[in-house]
């Protein structure tokens, strides 16, 4: 008997944000999550937020196919290439979302000490109503989305394997987090994969 359905809208309105909570198996959910913690060449940067720079307190990469860039909280990046593994996820991650993507940004959560703040992939180069999808590898951590206006808020655990699609309104009415906790937690690695746009 199945007690939860495998795959859920967690959105009440505004946008969508559809959870399939075990994408990937556990075997190939761990064999990501070992390869990419070896072998992708991790970045720590810093962040323009509110006009101060600050660390970023997560460690991250970000692929995409030729010649794009994208700026990210003040932050331009130059973009690494798409490796056989991360090609092989988008193209099942965009199967799923029903959209195709160009780029993914890889971000490495050490420990509870790691964390992002509230925000929306609401960059420009995101477009319109974007389609993002973020695949999670190792450790479970808790993902947060609050209502911009009404304040709603909705939580989610986001386990190795599993796949949240978020479009439509969700940048526009929605912010979201992975808050930093205390309790003793291992590494995680979270894959969102965009189309960015160029003008
Ligand atoms: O780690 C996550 O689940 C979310 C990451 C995220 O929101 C982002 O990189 O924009
Ligand atoms: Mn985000």
């Amino acid at each position: 008997m199945t007690l939860f359905p495998a795959v859920q809208e967690v959105l009440p309105h505004d946008g969508s944000a559809v959870l399939h909570e075990s994408f990937l198996g556990a075997g190939e959910a761990e064999d990501a999550f070992g390869w990419l913690s070896e072998h992708l060449p991790w970045e720590s940067h810093e962040l323009v937020v509110h006009g101060q720079k600050r660390r970023e307190p997560r460690l991250s990469t970000w692929h995409a196919d030729d010649g794009l860039s994208y700026t990210y909280s003040g932050l331009r990046r130059t973009a690494l290439p798409f490796v056989p593994v991360l090609d092989d996820l988008r193209r099942r991650c965009a199967a799923a979302a029903g959209s195709p993507f160009n780029s993914v940004l890889v971000n490495l959560y050490r420990d509870g000490s790691d964390g992002v703040g509230w925000h929306a992939d609401d960059e420009a180069a995101n477009g319109r109503e974007p389609v993002i999808a973020s695949l999670s590898l190792g450790a479970t951590r808790r993902f947060d989305l609050r209502h911009r206006h009404d304040g709603t808020r909705v939580s989610v655990d986001l386990a190795a394997g599993s796949l949240l699609v978020m479009s439509g309104l969700s940048q526009h009415c929605w912010l979201h987090q992975v808050a930093k906790i205390r309790r003793p937690v291992g590494p995680r690695i979270n894959l969102t994969f965009r189309r960015v746009v160029t003008s």
